[in-house]
């Protein structure tokens, strides 16, 4: 079973960490309105949707992604890169302690989990303003012993590695070649964003259904014309805390 941990989008969001946007007016009605769609077009394809109660003072933990790495075998706990996000981390160990071990990532390693992307036995690393190669190197003490094989990617002009690629199917990565080398990743497949949509790249795979942005139509078309057809999710009140599809979830199987 496909289970999920999400969050109420905290009331502080309007002093969310920005990197590459400028700030302008979020409406937490309409960003807890599009949350509230999200977690139900994923209980819609079957997934258990676990919301924890809001942080009142944690901008940004409504982004959940960010705070851990659930793999089958384990869970590693990150620490984030924005130092005002390492609180964010100690409600989501308490929730998923009773499905997993759990590894916390540690000074001097941060680590963002929208900078981790897990394709099969191989996980991606972001090395991006918020995860470093100490944590990567702690990664790969944490899971050497699961078989897992970790490989640092250095992004440029993102915030995270997930803001440049993700999965849309088994073998196809939905990439901004300007943000990348797409030569990190041989053997794949590749759907480039539009050149006019940089923010394009993010979709969030769940089973083999694929949730994506109606704000990004030249994108979507492309997926379209490569055989996928996108559940459409707005989510773009929390876009401008420069967030997007995947870091509103946790998603893990629970066996
Ligand atoms: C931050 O800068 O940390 C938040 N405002 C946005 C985090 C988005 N997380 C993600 O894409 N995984």
């Amino acid at each position: 079973m496909l289970f999920a941990i999400t969050r109420l989008v905290s009331r502080s969001i309007a002093n969310c960490e920005l990197t590459h946007l400028e700030r302008i007016p979020i409406d937490l009605e309409r960003a807890r309105q599009q949350q509230h769609v999200y977690e139900a077009t994923l209980r819609g394809l079957g997934v258990e949707v676990h919301s924890l109660p809001e942080e009142p003072d944690l901008p940004d933990s409504v982004f959940v992604e960010d705070t851990a790495i659930v793999l089958d075998e384990c869970a590693l706990i990150t620490r984030p890169g924005a130092s005002s996000r390492q609180p964010e981390t100690e409600s989501i160990a308490q929730a998923l302690a009773p499905y997993r071990k759990l590894y916390p990532i540690q000074a001097p390693g941060t680590l963002d989990g929208g900078d981790v992307l897990t394709v099969g036995k191989t996980i991606f690393v972001g090395l991006s303003s918020r995860s470093n190669q100490a944590a990567i190197d702690q990664m790969e003490v944490f899971l050497a012993s699961y078989g897992y094989i970790v490989k640092g990617v250095q992004v440029n002009g993102c915030l995270h590695l997930k803001s440049a690629v993700t999965q849309v199917r088994a073998n196809t990565l939905l990439v901004n070649p300007a943000w990348l080398d797409r030569g990190y990743f041989p053997g794949m497949q590749f759907i480039e964003v539009d050149p006019s949509e940089p923010y394009a790249a993010n979709a969030l795979l769940v089973g083999e259904a694929l949730i994506y942005q109606p704000s990004f139509p030249k994108t979507q078309r492309r997926l379209e014309a490569a055989g996928i057809r996108p559940i459409l999710v707005d989510e773009s009140e929390l876009g401008k805390a420069e967030g997007a599809l995947t870091c509103c979830a946790l998603l893990f199987n629970v066996l």
